[in-house]
């Protein structure tokens, strides 16, 4: 009994001296392991009778017991202690800067997309979208392009191999489909933009199978040729930045528009030669234009002589290339992460305005 009390008190005692879990560790070995003091009584109660048994059977079981805690106990403590001392012994620099997380870019594309919906919202025109599968009426036939015109020919427009309900199905080759689905589909007076990818079987230097185009429509009453000299000169006034853009227009030729224009934009050259929009010691065509064709209006099931308008198409990756000094067109569509960083555009920037219309 006193023997037992004596074991308890030296156990207790070590546990308490331990100054280290590894010494801790020791004191739970020698007392409960396999060879262990506390073990070694524990087997001692399968040799007692059983009265003995039910005497030192609890108290043994109370010093195991009484020992288990004290070394938990003690544990907790030691790793406690430990653990503050980490804490005081190491620091972490808060004031070291975060490494730099990659940043995205907007693609010159997105961005020249985004400056050209701004400008032409300041002048009263939505932004209108349209299918890129389009049938061949939508893309020709209410366009006023004949079947004889050399556009539809198989080595200029992706075809599908298959009809859709006895439709031609092809990659729109322009945006104007959108400019008559919106005419059949609403009610004039129309202002609209339509942005988006088109498709032709074309690959040089200059020309990539998909780019992109941006046209404008106009449809009210009393439209004249006015009305689109004004607003092409105030997009490309806005778009370019500069109040001294002059425009030419030269007569032209597209089925869908009589009479046509070409809009040519004037430039200079900076000191290392570089071409500047801005003042006219040479010409750059910029835009296709006119009023729009009365068959075309017809087409829609609109009457042309209530109804006429302006239209005009350009392609917003040149109008990229031209306000950013970028000259090669195919770099805009491999996907060359380095060009992307040297021409891409922050994407947390508020969009430019692009010197806005009309300030
Ligand atoms: C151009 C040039 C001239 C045009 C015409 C139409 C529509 F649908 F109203 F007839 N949309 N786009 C047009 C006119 C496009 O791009 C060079």
């Amino acid at each position: 009994m006193s023997e037992m009390t004596d074991l308890k008190a030296q156990l207790l005692a070590e546990i308490a001296a331990a100054t280290s879990l590894e010494a801790l560790d020791a004191v739970r070995v020698a007392a409960l392991g396999k060879q262990g003091s506390v073990s070694a009584l524990l087997k001692s109660l399968g040799g007692m009778s059983p009265d003995e048994r039910q005497v030192q059977g609890p108290l043994i079981n109370g010093l195991r017991e009484a020992v288990t805690n004290a070394i938990a106990d003690r544990k907790a403590a030691l790793e406690g202690a430990a653990l503050n001392a980490r804490l005081a012994s190491e620091k972490l620099d808060m004031t070291l800067p975060a490494p730099a997380f990659p940043a995205g870019s907007v693609h010159p594309v997105s961005q020249v997309m985004d400056e050209l919906a701004e400008i032409f919202a300041d002048l009263g025109f939505a932004v209108a979208t349209g299918p890129e599968v389009e049938d061949d009426w939508h893309n020709f036939t209410a366009l006023n392009i004949p079947e004889s015109h050399p556009a539809r020919a198989m080595h200029d427009t992706f075809y599908f191999p298959d009809e859709v309900d006895g439709k031609k199905m092809l990659l729109r080759t322009h945006t104007s489909p959108v400019q008559i689905r919106t005419m059949m589909s609403q009610k004039p007076p129309f202002r609209i933009i339509a942005p988006g990818r088109v498709y032709r079987s074309d690959s040089d230097a200059t020309h990539t199978p998909m780019f992109h185009q941006i046209e404008g429509l106009v449809i009210d009453r009393g439209i004249h040729m006015g009305h689109l000299k004004w607003t092409l000169e105030t997009f490309l006034k806005a778009f370019f930045e500069r109040d001294d853009v002059v425009l030419r227009m030269r007569p032209s030729y597209f089925p869908f528009t009589e009479p046509s224009a070409e809009v040519d934009v004037g430039f200079t050259r900076d000191k290392s030669g570089r071409r500047v929009i801005g003042g006219s010691e040479g010409w750059m065509e910029v835009l296709g234009s006119g009023m729009v064709h009365p068959k075309v209006i017809e087409a829609c099931g609109l009457d042309p002589n209530e109804w006429q308008g302006f239209a005009f198409g350009t392609g917003v990756d040149r109008l990229a290339m031209l306000k950013y000094g970028m000259d090669d067109l195919r770099a805009f569509f491999d996907g060359d992460l380095r060009w992307l960083k040297h021409y891409g555009f922050a994407a947390l920037d508020v969009p430019t305005l692009s010197g806005g219309v009309g300030a």
